[in-house]
């Protein structure tokens, strides 16, 4: 049966160019495979065969005008296949569970119990009736208040009982699981005590020891020995790292407790004595690094994590990444986990807690948050006045996630246990965390009279115990069975992710040196006396010779704990923090995918973004690209004309799409799938960086290559998440960083904080950023085709960066031999030699080339001034290799120079530079130096404003008009030319002279 294919809604646009016909007669077609490509002046869409059959007819050609119900094609085949609208295939399954309550007969139902939400249906209203009624006589016997007392009283008792209570922000301040449900630990303990105090050792003796060198060196003790038994058991019995086997489990280990990760390696045998000793000294190799930077150790480490808040956003969104790679079918399921440790202070940073909804909107089951309670951070209590653990505990129920407490070690068991009438409870939640603080720091007698001695009852309930004992009371994070327990939980813990919160003490057994003092966490000096303190605390079998000399401790390969260590990590499946990668490249794509950018655009006027966005659609036919494009979004597709991506490849959408969106008519309809590509993320540039610098790694993290492409404004892109893009360095992240609507007057009407002028120069900080601005498409096309190559077909760890512009104009045919010249970052464009006479050496980049091309034309006819047009798409790769010449030449003075990139161009060219973007003059100026020609800059310095282009330009000083007179001007001030003919044009152009330089406007 012949059908015949129409253009479908195309919204708001009418009488569309065809741009390219991606089908011929004959053509044997299926449902979804493209007709042709219809472009309007912002975006370019592909039409889609809604049916699969052979191409009989073809009704349309390039340049065609098109509306919707315009006739493309006639088609052989069957019927439309029906909407699917109806169907949600995608959607989740639902439980069929009766109730929250499930069977508590064996240990594991009753780990289960604590982790269901409670029933939302009434099971049994007679009961609930009852309850109602007693309620309600309560108030009219005794009162309110009594009626209150006793409800709080029954919602501890059943918290105690290990049921969730799900609409309460905060639950007592006891551990969730009740010791009866916490599941034992299958280790040895003795054997993992043993291990721990060795870790703890050798971690303080590395940071003693470069302190002795100098105390330059610095570094942490107090917050690993804090952390020490929540890394310990992370280690012993549950993160699994990679092998042929397995993907792995992802650790993003707090940066200060870097120290107790080289301890560990240290034991089982991956860093030498030597190494430790060359803590913190990195210049000659060899060397560890303060803190985990993948850069740096790039074997070791995975996650650049120490400057807080980082860390557990990224972590957010490397689970979120992961569940993306799965849902795609890029990855098979293997129930990795994504574990974050963060410091209690840590979490004040917005970042930090800033994307907890989206990972439990996400049902990110494979994330685990551990949040190290130590109460401190550096200068002293994170809430003194409060309790950090109760308000963490508030934010994350209210975000949705599963919260596991680990407050109480198991030797206070006893005393919870004793406490009939909740006095205890009620006295631990009463008392404040610089209370609880200056507890640890004051011994057991001073917490029998201030903690205990607050009730009779309670001062009775202690009155066997020696100090001593009560001073042993210990916190849940120190103790391997209660966090054993909760790590247990975690893993099983299905629908949404979990936040284990564990209270310890900061700088634990560092006795007077440093433990619970406010200045634990600068303390990297132990002297003789604390040293031999903390080998005791923790039986570490070295002699007080040895701990004078700081000698760190290592029993024998064949000993109990070193076999025991090595088959732990063995069982699990190999060492952590291992950094590898064993992804495969993808093969550039074939040279026709860029070859109609390489053409003139003719009359056809175009904005680089769109550029860009077609270059991603012609990409997203090649079989080894296609599936590996990541477009990450926030909230800004139709800014940038991409909103033909949604129903293309489809919004990534962990549920599918659970609604028939509004515009489902629409060939660019609003297409959430589970399978999506897109990342629409919304509005977060932090959360988007961070998919992007998960997708950057996957090669290293999942051992599969990704192109992500991230397009943000450029304004919000290095200025808003600077410290996120140098965290993406340390990492090596492959990938673009597209910055659209670029330059400081090329984006018109947006005004002061839109209007991008100095991008450029925070990409130019990052060593292994590659930055472009190019000009025309077939200079993107280039770039991006060579970007392809090197990061993903020959893998260097280089990420680009690349401004795009939002200005429609048209594009000429690449010149001849031009691409080196585009890569490298610069190349002649055009020369006037008309005179031969005067002659300047005129160059732009971004949109601001093309004034500076207009300038030369009226400097030529006008002046008779000649030029040579540079284009220049990258003034920070020619700073680099200026930079690394000047460097060889100065190193050796006694051989013949060599010249740079820029020198080369330039050597047997005549006249001054003149050099003009849309950025700040810093940008260019950048390489003055390496050219002895005169250099004169002109830029965008000062704070953007709304106006049209034209004025904006005017403005800044750097529209034709003003290139031309300045030029002029230049070339009077080098004797080359008279000043009157600069005077005649500063009249001609009205360029008032008196008015202020911009950055003081
Ligand atoms: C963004 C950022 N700001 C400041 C610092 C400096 N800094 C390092 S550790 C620290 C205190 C950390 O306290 P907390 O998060 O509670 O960790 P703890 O050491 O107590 O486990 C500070 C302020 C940093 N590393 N990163
Ligand atoms: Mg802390």
């Amino acid at each position: 049966m012949v059908q015949n294919i129409s253009v479908p809604d195309i919204g708001d646009f009418d009488s569309v160019e065809i741009i390219e016909v991606l089908a011929k007669v004959g053509d044997q077609i299926k449902k979804d495979d493209p007709i042709v490509t219809l472009e309007s002046d912002k975006s370019s869409v592909e039409v889609p065969s809604p049916y699969d059959g052979k191409i009989t007819e073809l009704s349309v050609k390039v340049g065609d005008k098109v509306s919707k119900g315009s006739l493309l094609a006639k088609l052989d085949g069957g019927e439309p296949v029906v909407n699917p609208k109806k169907k949600y295939p995608e959607l989740e399954e639902k439980t069929t569970k009766k109730n929250g309550l499930i069977d508590f007969s064996t240990k594991q139902n009753e780990i289960k119990k604590i982790l269901l939400p409670s029933a939302k249906d009434d099971i049994d209203p007679v009961e609930t009736k009852e309850w109602i009624e007693s309620l309600n006589a309560v108030i009219e016997n005794d009162g309110p208040s009594r009626a209150s007392y006793l409800l709080n009283k029954v919602v501890s008792e059943a918290y105690t009982a290990g049921l969730v209570l799900p609409d309460t922000r905060t639950t007592p301040y006891i551990n969730t699981i009740p010791t009866e449900l916490e599941v034992k630990s299958p280790g040895n303990q003795n054997l993992e005590k043993k291990i721990r105090a060795y870790i703890r050792w050798n971690a303080a003796a590395m940071v003693v020891r470069a302190n002795k060198i100098s105390s330059e060196l610095g570094g942490h003790i107090g917050t690993f020995a804090s952390a020490a038994t929540l890394y310990d058991v992370g280690m012993n019995h549950f993160w699994r790292a990679k092998n042929k086997n397995f993907g792995g489990d992802l650790i993003y280990f707090q940066g200060h407790s870097a120290p107790g990760m080289y301890s560990r390696a240290f034991l089982e045998g991956r860093l030498s004595e030597k190494q430790l000793n060359r803590f913190r000294q990195e210049v000659d190799s060899g060397g560890l690094s303060s803190y985990p930077h993948p850069w740096l150790m790039p074997k070791f480490w995975q996650f650049p994590t120490v400057s807080m808040g980082l860390g557990p956003i990224m972590g957010i969104y490397q689970a979120r990444f992961l569940k993306y790679l799965i849902n795609r079918g890029l990855l098979k399921d293997e129930d990795r986990k994504i574990w974050v440790f963060l410091g209690d202070g840590e979490t004040d940073e917005p970042e930090s807690l800033g994307a907890i909804s989206l990972a439990a909107r996400e049902k990110l089951d494979n994330l685990i948050f551990v949040v190290n309670c130590n109460l401190q951070r550096l200068d002293g209590p994170v809430r003194g006045n409060g309790k950090i653990i109760q308000e963490l505990e508030g934010s994350f129920r209210g975000a949705g996630w599963n919260v596991l407490k680990v407050i109480w070690g198991s030797y206070w068991d006893p005393l919870l246990k004793a406490d009939k009438t909740g006095l205890l409870m009620k006295r631990m939640n009463e008392v404040v965390d610089g209370e609880y603080q200056a507890m640890k720091a004051k011994g057991g007698a001073y917490v029998r009279e201030k903690f205990f001695g607050k009730y009779p009852e309670l001062k009775e309930l202690v009155s066997s115990m020696t100090d001593n004992d009560i001073w042993k009371l210990n916190r849940g994070g120190h103790d391997p069975h209660k966090v054993y327990a909760a790590y247990h939980a975690a893993m099983q813990h299905k629908g949404s992710p979990t936040v284990v919160i564990a209270k310890t003490v900061k700088g634990y057994g560092m006795g007077k040196s440093g433990e619970s003092i406010n200045t634990t966490h600068q303390q990297k000096k132990l002297d003789e006396q604390d040293l031999l303190y903390y080998r005791d605390r923790f039986n570490v079998p070295l002699t007080d010779e040895q701990v004078k000399n700081i000698e760190y401790y290592k029993p024998a390969e064949n000993s109990e704990e070193i076999k025991y260590l090595k088959e732990r990590r063995k069982q699990l499946g190999g060492f952590i923090p291992e950094r590898t990668s064993l992804s495969k490249p993808i093969k550039a794509p074939p040279k026709d995918i860029f070859e109609s950018f390489m053409k003139s655009t003719g009359e056809k006027k175009m904005s680089t973004t769109m550029t860009l966005v077609r270059m991603l659609t012609n990409l997203l036919r090649d079989k080894n690209v296609a599936p590996r494009l990541v477009p990450i979004i926030p909230d800004e597709a139709r800014t940038f004309g991409m909103e033909g991506f949604f129903r293309k490849i489809g919004i990534y959408a962990h549920e599918g799409q659970k609604y028939e969106p509004e515009d489902s008519e629409q060939l660019s309809s609003y297409k959430e799938k589970k399978s999506g590509q897109v990342l629409e993320e919304g509005i977060t540039e932090a959360g988007a960086m961070s998919s992007w610098i998960a997708a950057a790694t996957a090669y290293t993290n999942h051992d599969i290559e990704m192109i992500p492409v991230y397009i943000f404004y450029s304004m919000f892109g290095f200025q808003r998440v600077g410290d996120f893009a140098w965290a993406a360095g340390d990492a090596q992240t492959r990938g673009f960083l597209i910055g659209a609507t670029a330059g400081r007057t090329t984006l018109a009407g947006e005004g002061l904080q839109h209007q991008d002028g100095h991008s450029h120069i925070l990409a130019s900080m990052i060593p292994n950023c590659v930055s472009y601005d190019p000009t025309f498409s077939y200079e993107m096309a280039v770039i991006f085709r060579e970007g392809l190559r090197r990061m993903h077909e020959k893998n260097e760890n280089i990420f680009y960066y690349i401004t795009a512009m939002n200005e429609n104009y048209t594009h000429p045919e690449k010149p001849e031999g031009a691409d080196e010249g585009i890569l490298k970052g610069m190349y002649l464009f055009k020369e006037y030699k008309k005179k031969g006479k005067i002659k300047i050496q005129l160059m732009g980049s971004g949109t601001i080339l093309r004034e500076a091309i207009a300038a030369a034309k009226i400097l030529s006819e006008e002046y008779d001034v000649d030029s040579d047009i540079w284009s220049v798409t990258s003034f920070n790769e020619l700073r680099k290799d200026g930079m690394e010449i000047e460097r060889k030449n100065l190193l050796n003075p006694n051989e013949k120079k060599e010249k740079s990139y820029i020198e080369k161009c330039l050597e047997k060219r005549d006249g001054p530079v003149i050099a003009v973007t849309d950025y700040v003059r810093s940008f260019s100026d950048q390489i003055r130096p390496y050219t002895d020609k005169p250099f004169y800059s002109l830029g965008t310095d000062g704070f953007g404003r709304s106006d049209t282009r034209k004025n904006l330009r005017k403005f800044f000083e750097v529209d034709k008009e003003h290139i031309v007179a300045y030029t002029l001007s230049a070339l009077a001030k080098e004797q080359l030319l008279g000043s009157d003919s600069a005077e005649k044009a500063f009249k001609k152009y009205n360029i008032d002279k008196k008015k202020e330089f911009p950055t003081k406007l």
